[in-house]
């Protein structure tokens, strides 16, 4: 297919979003499946989220520095009850990506001090497999406002990017393979995006992955320990107060 072997142009998809295609060599694609894989092993494993209304999410994600669940970060996940239900505590978040997004950073903005101040402290690794999608949402549990990195390797998928308003349109859409970038900062921060379609069998295996899609997007989320925790003692003390009062309301007690 001639089309494939032309250069795929660099593209602003929204006011600070810039796809950069073919961005890693296919060394670094290699390396890089090599550690999802590792990435991916017990304690907290890639998993597939459970989402508060019951649903679970098609793609499968493991995540380093801090944990995402919907729809907060911890340092800990949570084993479902089926495998015991443990606290894990999250992997490391690797210096290696810190450089590798930094670069990003760097070459989607051209912009060096603001690659130098760019401080990822978390990736989420996502799988997909042929069938997986991920709908339209915004990265909003972070409170720094600094870019988002997704590195894309495996099969190609459709990426849909959108607005800060709503899930609809208008929007675009890109097709992301493997050793793309995308970099989405300011404006466009906080806008909708998604994977509504994965192209099964369009990745290369010679990076180790036979097949579906792998994709990090990497984060600085702003937090500390302190602010979290005090949250987590928070919300902890308002389920024990809620508990509390139905307890009382069940034995006809006062307040
Ligand atoms: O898989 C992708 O390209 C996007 C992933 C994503 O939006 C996310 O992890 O929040």
């Amino acid at each position: 297919m001639t089309a494939s072997l032309l250069p795929r142009e660099r593209r602003e998809l929204a006011p600070g979003a810039v796809h950069l295609p073919d961005w890693l060599t296919l060394d670094e694609q290699r390396e890089l499946v090599a550690s999802c894989r590792a990435w991916a092993r017990p304690p907290a494993p890639m998993r597939a989220t459970r989402l508060p209304n019951g649903g679970v999410m098609s793609v499968r994600t493991v995540c380093l520095g801090w944990h995402w669940e919907p729809y907060r970060y911890t340092r800990w996940a949570t084993a479902p009850a089926e495998e015991g239900g443990a606290r894990e505590r999250v992997k490391p978040f690797p210096p290696e990506l810190v450089a590798l997004a930094r670069r990003a950073v760097a070459d989607a903005y051209g912009d060096a001090g603001a690659a130098a101040a760019y401080e990822p402290d978390c990736a989420l690794v996502n799988h997909y497999d042929a069938t997986a999608k991920m709908g339209l949402h915004l990265d909003k549990e972070e409170v720094s406002p600094a870019p988002v990195v997704s590195l894309s390797l495996g099969d190609a998928c459709r990426f849909r990017f959108g607005n800060t308003e709503t899930r609809g349109k208008p929007y675009v859409d890109a097709e992301l393979r493997s050793g793309d970038v995308v970099v989405f900062g300011g404006p466009s921060r906080f806008a909708y995006h998604g994977v509504p379609r994965i192209f099964p069998g369009t990745g290369d295996p010679a990076i180790g992955l036979s097949e579906g899609r792998l994709n990090l997007t990497i984060r600085e989320t702003g937090l500390t320990d302190e602010v979290v925790d005090a949250e987590e003692a928070a919300r902890a003390a308002r389920v024990a107060g809620r508990s509390g009062r139905s307890a009382r309301r069940t034995t006809g007690e006062q307040a």
